[in-house]
């Protein structure tokens, strides 16, 4: 009888996933038990940690530093509260009109984040919802990744930080960017792009949900070409491999990338290989693995050579702050009890040599995606996707 078959049939699909978490997901897995909000060991070895700027900026995922010049630039989008791609939350598309792009100039005593004014760009007020950004300092080329409510895609603007003001030269899209992440730019006509899942949370929410939980290789690495005119987009773009929830990227040193793995509590380092000739992509090896206590989200390097690494704890505790964190901002009252604020960070460091040491656990602020340093100036930001204002420390 097919109605008595159906249930053994579903059990043995239930008893063969549950045997294949616990075979190759043990790791990740306890964390759900051992980081749960009551359970985590908090602790801070960030010096003179404060928050800053809560009045001026909220849901920054990604901020990138120009050490030369010595100011920081913050992708913030507080209309993430209703709108996130990744998170699965589509309520309305609609950016706010503080989404958007941010300067910092840090070396300077008493100056507050401006919103960067983004000239020649019409899809800003619909269509804008920044995520990861780049910025090639030699050919002034600033690289966002906007997960417009139309479909993904990389915006290319000419930056002027002296006039606090970019203009857009194009936008970037192609059926292999599907889920574009995070980016880091090889030269001014190159660069690798993280797609986090293979299955949208938008159209096949089920799937992208047991992706991430299974942790499939349905993220990717892609390489894109662009065109020696940069206004003339992608001229090629290469899958150079499979991983699960590929997030943050970045160029370790000359011959090496790091790429994060947010299921897999796992950063992978690649050599790169440039290729043989000018129209075939570079080819990444795999060299070694760094394993974390957290879920890995963005990473960056300093002047140092050290990598930094912004991530989430407990995902169910993020899943749950991507859904009230709305209701904090809400007008109505009732609206407000429903807020949940308790986000949880992990910023941790690594070097071949020291291993990886952890800089900061906890919920003062939460929801951390990205740390950046300054050797230098001995100045640390990190920014929380759901967070108000940015984390920042001195050394
Ligand atoms: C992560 O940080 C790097 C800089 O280290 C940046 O290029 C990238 O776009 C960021 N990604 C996200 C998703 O914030
Ligand atoms: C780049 O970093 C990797 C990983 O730490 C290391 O093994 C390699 O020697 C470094 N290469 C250079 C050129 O510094
Ligand atoms: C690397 C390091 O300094 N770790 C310290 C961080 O802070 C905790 C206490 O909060 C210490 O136990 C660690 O040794």
């Amino acid at each position: 009888m097919a109605s008595a078959r159906l249930p053994s049939a579903v059990v043995t699909v239930l008893i063969s996933l549950i045997a294949l978490l616990l075979y190759n997901r043990g790791g990740p897995l306890s964390r759900l038990y051992l980081n749960a909000p009551s359970r985590l060991p908090r602790e801070n070895n960030l010096s003179q940690p404060s928050i800053k700027f809560s009045n001026t900026v909220r849901n920054c995922e990604d901020v990138i530093l120009d050490v030369e010049e010595g100011f920081a630039l913050l992708s913030c989008d507080p209309s993430r509260d209703v709108w996130n791609t990744v998170m699965g939350t589509f309520i309305d598309p609609t950016s706010s009109p503080s989404t958007g792009i941010y300067i910092w100039h840090y070396s300077t005593p008493d100056t507050e984040p401006e919103q960067v004014k983004l000239l020649d760009f019409s899809r800003r007020s619909q269509e804008f919802h920044p995520l990861g950004i780049e910025y090639h300092a030699p050919s002034n080329t600033l690289f966002i990744i906007n997960h417009s409510p139309s479909g993904p895609t990389v915006e290319l603007f000419r930056f002027y930080p002296s006039e606090r003001a970019a203009t857009h030269i194009t936008t970037l899209r192609h059926p292999r960017l599907a889920t574009p992440n995070s980016l880091a730019v090889l030269s001014s006509t190159e660069f690798l792009v993280t797609n986090d899942h293979y299955f949208h949370r938008r159209f096949n929410p089920f799937f992208a949900l047991l992706e991430t939980y299974l942790a499939f290789r349905g993220g990717s690495v892609i390489h894109v070409k662009l065109h020696p005119n940069i206004a003339d987009g992608i001229k090629a773009a290469s899958n150079l491999m499979q991983l699960p929830f590929a997030n943050g990227i970045a160029h370790l040193n000359a011959s090496t990338i790091a790429v994060a793995s947010s299921s897999m509590n796992t950063v992978y380092l690649y050599s790169i290989t440039q290729p043989a000739s000018e129209d075939s992509p570079p080819y990444l090896e795999q060299l070694s693995s760094i394993s974390l206590p957290f879920h890995p989200d963005n990473l960056s390097v300093d002047g140092s050579g050290k990598l930094l690494i912004a991530g989430h704890p407990h995902g169910p505790t993020l899943e749950k702050v991507a859904k009230s964190n709305r209701f904090c901002h809400s007008g109505v009252a009732e609206e407000r009890e429903k807020c949940f604020t308790e986000g949880l960070s992990w910023v941790a460091e690594w070097s071949e040599v020291e291993g990886v040491k952890t800089l900061y656990v906890g919920d003062e602020y939460g929801t951390s995606t990205t740390a950046v340093r300054d050797v230098g100036r001995g100045v640390g930001v990190v920014t929380g996707l759901y967070a108000e204002g940015v984390y920042v420390w001195r050394d």
